[in-house]
Order: C-alpha cells, then sequence, then structure tokens
C-alpha cells in the first residue's frame, strides 16, 4: 500500500532519505513496499532494513533497482526502518494500529 521509494531527482528532498519516512497500517493488513534505489549509479546502495521485532528484514539495493517487500502486520506497535548505508539520515516509522471496529468488519468482509 505504501511506496518507499527513494527519488531525490523528483521529490526535492536532500540526498539519501526515504521518501516515505511514516507508513501507518492497520493490524492484519498485507503491506506492501515497493522500495526503489533511484540512485544513477550502481554503487550508490541503499537498504530497506527493519533490524528488529517480528518484521525484521533487510532488502539491499544498487542504483537503479528495486525490488518489492511483502509482509503481513500482524503484531501492533512502532517499527523503525533504516538504511544501513546512511543510518544517521535514513530511517522511518512503520506505525501498525488496531483498527477501529469498522475498520475491523471491512477487513472480515475482504
Ligand atoms: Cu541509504
Amino acid at each position: 500500500m505504501d511506496n518507499a521509494k527513494i527519488n531525490e531527482e523528483t521529490s526535492g528532498l536532500p540526498a539519501d532519505v526515504f521518501n516515505i519516512p511514516e507508513m501507518t497500517v492497520m493490524k492484519g493488513d498485507t503491506v506492501v513496499i515497493h522500495f526503489y534505489n533511484v540512485e544513477p549509479d550502481a554503487d550508490g546502495r541503499h537498504s530497506f532494513t527493519m533490524p528488529e521485532g517480528p518484521y525484521t528484514t533487510t532488502v539491499a539495493l544498487e542504483g537503479g533497482q528495486n525490488q518489492t517487500i511483502t509482509f503481513t502486520a500482524n503484531q501492533t506497535g512502532i517499527f523503525t526502518y533504516i538504511c544501513t548505508f546512511h543510518t544517521l539520515s535514513m530511517k522511518g516509522q512503520l506505525v501498525v494500529a488496531l483498527p477501529t471496529h469498522d475498520e475491523f468488519r471491512a477487513q472480515q468482509r475482504q
């Protein structure tokens, strides 16, 4: 549902940031992250890394590559994601919230 694109060409953001620094999903959601490394050179590496918790993962890409990361958000909480190559500037948070009653009912109907 969310793009964790790094797109310094069009976003106007300084280099080496996630252009989505916070993602909020509901418990039970299937989370699909389209991770693009838009660096022009292959050696401009970035990763999408969740270093701990139930969604621990790391995907490292060279410039120009992209990869889709999919998981089920079955535990609530706030989980940090980083780029292991730029730990100071590339950080974000995944918020997994409890659905409201109406959202829960909508989920059950899917
Ligand atoms: Cu990076």
